[in-house]
């Protein structure tokens, strides 16, 4: 085991390429070093190149930072689409995101040691003198305690750090008396009030002027605080207190550590995202290694790295073996419950776990972190830009980004590890698609949409901190920074701190360090290091071969996949199983996936996404197959994403006591009565007998002139729609079988035929998932006459309550024609413009569901009859790939952007109100109903 110390013997937040020895002494700190021979893969960048990109890198930082400072200094960031500072109190609030500005000069303290970096020696003096004449830490703000540490402490600990640096060098800095650590002191004490807990962990937020509890704070009355607020202190406060030698500072942030430590869930050695600062209770018990919990795993592997002390890598080690055994799903990572780490909490990612492939270089695992990294870039190259949250089928759940900077930081630490020129191109394409799409002429914008282009005004200061270092050091030479990098360990936002504080004042390590860490069994800790002289030198093409697999894993269009699938089928290679003949129910089909490396991940929508290992094929014949079948997939995917791009409907309940305020989000039907092109339906609902609609019904006398209600199953759609019109229904309505379903969180599609001429169906149908139907079912039961109104798109309240009106604003009939076809091409073009805006979401890639999905019509005409021949009694609809993974669920969040403001009563997509509360809402409604009856009487 490593004695204290540690840190300097390891030498580095870097991985190197420089022997493996270098490493050694750092005992189980895993910096790869990479062969500096690349025979393959991709070409050598030559050192020409990789000058210019570098250029580049600092002409982009000088655009970001001139204007910064010529149009927003002393405001703590600029906002670069209307060229200012932000100021805090003065912009409307943008909640928690707010948190982070102190009236400080953020941006300024943030960029110090990029300056350095970055070589801009005298603009570092320049900004110094700016921080010690300008700054004033005492603000009557409060602040968020996680981000005033890693952006303004950590600042100035980078910023003091590599000033004592330069004035040893004796050229600049002379003037420079350590007062950047004396800010930082000062700061110091203004956050330790936050630790006034039991518990030890600090309060979310303070006030800068008056602390926590008195009156004027106006905080101190939160209970629950993010595992990494919690947790990601300990670098710079165990730099401060090592740097001044006040122990304080380090004792407090152990102490939150240990106290996270000792809260773990036992079995599942996870933590969760959130956790009660008063009783250390879970607040929320989901997962993960993205947002909320990142940097605690972070810094206990950097703290052993800084600090030396064994304890937090046998912390680190625990955690990141439950890491690989429940969250990483390579090259997945999802969010587990910590209590059932064998079920996914979420179906999306975030763009922080971003960072977590260079923490796994740092530890020494890099084949998952390879994995990740390029699942990751696979979604940049289909956005230009990592979305805030994405689905595990790779299509944007939130699709803002802030241009955050973790896939560079990984993307820097992965080229270290591997030295393969590939992650240099990754770093290109970086570059370019910051300076095309994110660049506007008074600086760089976030992303507001991925998908569309459009900005934020916001330009956060960790792009200044991070981004402009990470970009600038992986086309560095030694030779271009003025130190060696090697010497210091990164911080979350990239400040520096030196390894050397690891051999200074460490009493308080020694003073606070638990006993609890000999009771535990060390024996899954990893304290070797893989051998990269063996790793690469002998398989130059190693991270190459594991990247190839997944190449393809987002781009589900896929065009030079499908020739090579096209060339290999006639060449008489078919694959074993063909992907329009898959069924996820066939444990046949199962056994041949498994063989060619193929996994299945069933996600809680009761889709399956499907995900391949070459190396997990049985053979590498099996893992050719494997990739020919995925690819299949893909085209087939596309194929049907191309039918199915008709824009959601509306289910509007307007009998009362609704009167149209609900509004539940319907799919379509590719037959029947096209609602988007003909007036809306409006009748009484009525259940049908059989339920499931699948024979004639029994009871047409209840259905006749109303809209009849069915069950999804058992038949086609199509054929549910023949027997309720047979009966005289004038609309039908199928609900999902599926308890539970909703569109909350199931992608909508629309319901196929049969395969057959459909045009026999004149009648609307649309379908509604489980959660939406019962809410009508529900309201059967308490008011028996229930009215809907089936629609293209929710209609005002107002022509509801007096259809007259609504006449009365009607056209002529004469005018009607024209105005219906004008309302057609505004229909059918805007349905265009959202398949061009959104074709690049189609990307169900890999996903299809298990079961209950719509099948489609005349281009799967065969799928479907190989699977009624194959699994007769099944639902039909229920077998083929279907229209579960397209994209309506994006059109709609695009829909709900343009359409709420126009029509309140819209409410499509991620938009929509959940279900909870539209009961609740309808609860409440009912009530105000019932007393205002009441009060009528
Ligand atoms: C940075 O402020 C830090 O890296 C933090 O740990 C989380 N991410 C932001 C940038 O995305």
């Amino acid at each position: 085991m490593s004695e204290a110390g540690g840190g300097r013997g390891c030498g580095s937040s870097v991985p190197q390429r420089a022997p493996w020895s270098l490493v050694a002494a750092a005992a189980a700190l895993c910096l790869v070093a990479a062969t500096s021979v690349w025979t393959a893969g991709a070409a050598p960048m030559s050192r020409e190149e990789r000058q210019k990109l570098g250029n580049q890198v600092l002409e982009m930082f000088d655009h970001a930072y001139g204007n910064y400072m010529e149009h927003a200094y002393p405001a703590d960031e600029l906002m670069p689409l209307t060229c200012r500072g932000r100021v805090r109190g003065q912009e409307p609030s943008r909640g928690d995101v707010d948190d982070a500005l102190g009236k400080f000069s953020l941006t300024l303290i943030d960029s110090l040691d990029t300056l350095v970096v970055l070589n801009k020696t005298k603009e570092f003096e320049d900004a110094v003198r700016k921080v010690l004449r300008d700054v004033n830490l005492d603000n009557d703000v409060v602040v968020s305690v996680f981000e005033t540490n890693i952006r303004v402490l950590g600042g100035l600990l980078g910023g003091h750090s590599l000033a004592i640096m330069l004035k040893e060098k004796g050229e600049y800095m002379q003037w420079y008396n350590d007062e950047l650590l004396q800010m930082a002191k000062q700061l110091g004490y203004k956050l330790l009030p936050a630790f006034n807990t039991t518990s030890g962990l600090p309060y979310p937020r303070i006030n800068l002027k008056f602390g926590i509890r008195k009156p004027e704070a106006r905080t101190g009355t939160e209970t629950d605080t993010c595992t990494a607020c919690a947790g990601t202190l300990i670098l710079e406060f165990a730099a401060l207190s090592r740097f001044t030698g006040a122990t304080i500072f380090e004792e407090y942030a152990r102490k939150a550590l240990d106290f996270l430590w000792e809260k773990r869930q036992r079995s599942s050695n996870l933590v969760g995202v959130t956790i009660n600062i008063h009783t250390g209770d879970w607040v929320r018990k989901d997962s993960g290694v993205g947002a909320g919990i990142d940097s605690y795993y972070e810094y206990l592997l950097k703290a052993y790295v800084l600090l030396g002390d064994d304890s937090f890598l046998e912390r680190f080690n625990t955690h990141y073996d439950a890491i690989m055994r429940y969250i990483s799903q390579p090259p997945l990572l999802l969010d587990v419950h910590i209590h059932k780490p064998m079920l996914n909490a979420r179906t999306w990612m975030d763009a922080l776990l971003a960072f977590f492939p260079g923490l796994q270089v740092l530890k020494g695992d890099i084949r998952p972190a390879i994995e990740t990294h390029e699942m990751l870039y696979q979604v940049i190259k289909k956005h230009n830009f990592l979305p805030e949250a994405f689905t595990t089928d790779f299509r944007v759940h939130w699709a803002q980004h802030p241009l955050r900077p973790e896939f560079a930081e990984s993307t820097y630490f992965l080229y270290k590890a591997t030295g393969d020129p590939y992650y240099l191109e990754v770093g290109k394409t970086l570059i370019e698609n910051l300076n095309k799409y994110a660049r506007v002429p008074c600086g760089f914008a976030a992303m507001k949409d991925v998908r569309t282009g459009s900005h934020e005004d916001r330009m956060d200061s960790f792009f200044l901190a991070e981004m402009f270092k990470y970009l600038y050091l992986l086309f560095a030479d030694k030779e271009d920074i003025i130190f060696d990098i090697e010497d210091y360990i990164f911080t979350t936002e990239a400040h520096l701190l030196p390894l050397w504080l690891s051999t200074t004042n460490q009493s308080i390590s020694k003073k606070n360090t638990t006993s609890e860490y000999t009771e535990l069994d060390d024996s899954n800790f990893d304290w070797t290091c893989p051998n990269t002289q063996i790793l690469f030198p002998n398989d130059p093409l190693y991270a190459q071969s594991i990247r190839e697999p997944l190449k393809n894993v987002v781009d589900k269009s896929c065009p030079r996949g499908i020739i090579r699938v096209e060339e290999s089928f006639r060449s008489g290679a078919k694959p074993p199983l063909r992907a329009r003949d898959f069924m996820a129910t066939n444990p046949e089909h199962l056994e041949i996936l498994k063989k060619m490396g193929v996994s299945l991940i069933h996600l809680k929508d009761g889709r399956v996404q499907l995900v391949q290992h070459a190396i997990q094929a049985a053979s590498s014949i099996d893992a050719e197959d494997g990739l020919r079948f995925m690819q299949e997939m893909i085209e087939l995917s596309s194929q049907q994403q191309k039918e199915q791009q008709l824009p959601p409907r509306a289910v509007q309940i307007v009998s009362h006591p609704f009167f149209g305020r609900v509004v539940l989000t319907a799919g379509p039907a590719q037959f029947g009565l096209d609602l988007s092109k003909h007036k809306e339906t409006r009748g009484f609902v009525a259940s049908s007998k059989p339920y499931n609609g699948c024979s004639e019904l029994t009871n047409p006398e209840a259905v006749m002139g109303k809209i009849a209600l069915i069950q999804r199953g058992q038949c086609m759609f199509a054929e549910k729609a023949r027997n309720i019109q047979n009966a005289g229904a004038i609309g039908g309505i199928v609900i999902d079988d599926n308890e539970g379903s909703s569109s909350d969180t199931a992608p909508l599609f629309q319901m196929a035929g049969d395969g057959k001429d459909t045009d026999d169906i004149k009648i609307p149908m649309l379908f509604l998932f489980s959660k939406e139907g019962s809410i009508i079912l529900d309201a059967i039961r308490e008011y028996e006459e229930v009215e809907v109104l089936l629609s293209d798109k929710a209609k005002d309240r107002v022509n509801i309550l007096n259809p007259e009106m609504e006449n009365e604003e009607q056209p002529s009939s004469e005018n009607d024609s024209q105005n219906q076809s004008a309302e057609q091409i505004t229909s059918s073009s805007q349905e265009v413009d959202l398949v061009d805006q959104e074709s690049p979401e189609e990307s169900s890639l890999n996903s299809q569901p298990e079961s209950s999905s719509p099948t489609d019509t005349d281009n799967a005409a065969s799928v479907s009859a190989s699977e009624q021949n194959s699994n007769p009694v099944e639902n039909h609809e229920t077998t083929s790939l279907d229209g579960e993974c397209t994209d309506l669920d994006n059109q709609l969040q695009e829909q709900s952007e343009t359409e709420e403001d126009s029509n309140p009563n819209v409410s499509w997509g991620k938009k929509v109100q959940p279900i909870d509360s539209i009961l609740a809402d309808w609860n409440e409604d009912i009530e105000a109903f019932e007393m205002m009856e009441k009060d009528e009487l």
